[in-house]
């Protein structure tokens, strides 16, 4: 991986293990979640996300993604009550999708894949930072969102108008006054299990949730995702047709299920 990791042949989560030796540890993430063996677990509460729209900050190509950062200096737009302790920030939303509309999540249902999810990552204050956290086996909460081909979402226009002026790894431009809860469904019913990052570093720190209720896209609104052919080399954003199955397959039972 002399270039670095991607989602190629060459550089993909198969080779990831080479640098980042936790690629084969006990928690990674994604996982396929199958819902007639996740378990009823009656201490979970209901999840309450807080956002604060003045927050929203700017939006950036980070070469495997593109994400919508956050002023994270106070609780404003918190993450609490689910499956989680305590208060966590919200830092970051991004996305994962694939080259066609038959692929592109990395949790999967039944081992069905959407085209596209939504992660938004949020981080615990009992630790000084976002950096500090994200080593912490409590340090992560990352709110999981599917996304189905459907009706056109208006709420996803403004991030999707935004990806014409950042189509190079490290461009960014504003994203001012956002108000990220426009993005999820009606119901926040929730699968959770303890994970990781599903991108190197794969740090073990992550309690994923993932809704149970997809949000949709159009035809046309999902083709802003994927990239020209002209734009997919690796200087270029955003493509992850890649999921590595056999992480995947390993930790079904270690999902929960929340019905309301
Ligand atoms: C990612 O890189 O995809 C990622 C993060 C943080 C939390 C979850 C996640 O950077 O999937
Ligand atoms: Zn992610």
């Amino acid at each position: 991986m002399s270039h670095g990791w991607g989602y190629g042949a060459a550089n993909g989560p198969h080779k990831w293990a080479e640098d980042f030796p936790v690629a084969n540890g006990a928690r990674q993430s994604p996982i396929d979640i199958v819902p007639k063996e996740a378990q009823y677990d009656s201490s979970l509460r209901a999840l309450k996300l807080r956002y604060d729209p003045s927050n929203a900050k700017s939006i950036l190509n980070n070469g495997h993604s593109f994400q919508v950062d956050f002023v994270d200096d106070s609780d404003t737009s918190t993450l609490t009550g689910g499956p989680i302790s305590g208060t966590y920030r919200l830092r970051q939303f991004h996305f994962h999708w694939g080259a066609s509309d038959d692929r592109g999540s990395e949790h999967t249902v039944d081992g069905v894949k959407f085209p596209c999810e939504l992660h938004l990552v949020h981080w615990n204050t009992k630790y000084p930072s976002f950096g500090e956290a994200a080593s912490q086996p409590d340090g992560l909460a990352v709110v999981g969102v599917f996304l189905k081909i459907g009706a056109a979402n208006p709420r996803l226009q403004r991030v999707l108008n935004a990806l014409d002026t950042i189509k190079t790894k490290g461009r960014q431009t504003d994203f001012a006054a956002f108000d990220a809860k426009s993005l999820l469904p009606v119901s926040v019913d929730y699968w959770t299990y303890d994970g990781s990052l599903t991108t190197p570093p794969l740090l073990e720190s992550v309690t994923w949730i993932v809704l149970k209720e997809p949000i949709s896209v159009s035809p046309v609104q999902f083709r802003a995702f994927v990239p020209e052919p002209s734009h997919t080399n690796d200087e270029e954003i955003i493509f992850t047709p890649y999921l590595p199955w056999a992480a995947v397959a390993q930790w079904v039972e270690r999902v929960k299920l929340l019905n309301k």
